[in-house]
């Protein structure tokens, strides 16, 4: 594997999976895109060695999206992510997050190509997390605005350094949600998404926090109008 000659003494702890949920483990194999800073494919690595804070703390970065789905009262869909998952377990955040694959449908080393992989990315992870087809979410329908880099721990041995593509997209969706992903879901207003940061007894995930204090809800006032000028955004914004 590439990965290993750019990052020689990569952590492949053996035991950090122990004692978590069988299916969580199995994707913890999924393979990754690795990027340099400037968001350049760079090689792959398992999702586990992307994770690994270890390898986090030598540079290892990958690539990742934040979909924010909204019905047709702009109202945002949130998830609370199930106790199995591995990284920010029962956390609230925004509709779907996850990687696109290091395949070629899902990659991408110029902007066009990388945005049409995570579209694709984002179709199939809205089916396996909250069972919605992908006829309701068709792929010209999502908007990319910009993307985000970040570093955020999680717990224990675990956490993330992405780039993250922020996609939109509005659509009225039938949910079905996978209980080995998600816990709950709700539809929110933005006063009733600021309501709910009030309560102590609800943990929202770090890049979601990143989004509402800085962009979400300037974007989320222009859902109907003007959101072009925020689309497509060329520069990386690093938080
Ligand atoms: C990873 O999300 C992506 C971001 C933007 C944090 P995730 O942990 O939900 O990924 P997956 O659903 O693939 O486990
Ligand atoms: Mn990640």
């Amino acid at each position: 594997e590439t990965i290993l000659s750019l990052f020689p003494d990569i952590d492949t702890s053996g035991d950090a999976l122990e004692g978590h949920d069988e299916e969580q483990i199995r994707l913890m194999e999924e393979v990754c895109i690795v990027l340099d800073e400037n968001d350049m494919p760079i090689g792959t690595a398992s999702k586990k060695l992307c994770h690994l804070m270890t390898n986090i703390d030598k540079g290892l970065l990958h690539r990742a999206f934040s979909v924010f789905l909204f019905n047709d009262k702009n109202e945002l869909l949130l998830q609370q992510r199930a106790s199995e998952k591995i990284t920010f377990p029962d956390m609230w955040t925004n509709t779907c997050c996850s990687h696109p694959l290091g395949v070629p449908t899902e990659t991408g080393s110029n902007l066009p190509d990388s945005i049409m992989g995570v579209k694709r990315a984002a179709q199939r992870k809205l089916d396996q997390e909250l069972g919605i087809n992908k006829e309701q979410v068709p792929l010209e329908d999502f908007h990319f605005l910009t993307r985000i880099h970040y570093k955020a721990p999680s717990n224990g041995q675990w956490g993330e350094h992405e780039i993250d593509y922020i996609l939109f997209i509005k659509a009225n969706v039938d949910v079905h949600a996978n209980p080995n992903e998600v816990q709950a879901t709700q539809y929110v207003s933005p006063d009733a998404l600021k309501q709910l940061f009030e309560d102590p007894n609800l943990k929202f995930t770090p890049w979601f926090k990143l989004i509402c204090n800085s962009m979400l809800f300037e974007w989320w006032q222009h859902l109907d109008s003007g959101l072009e000028k925020y689309e497509n955004e060329q520069e990386i914004r690093r938080m």
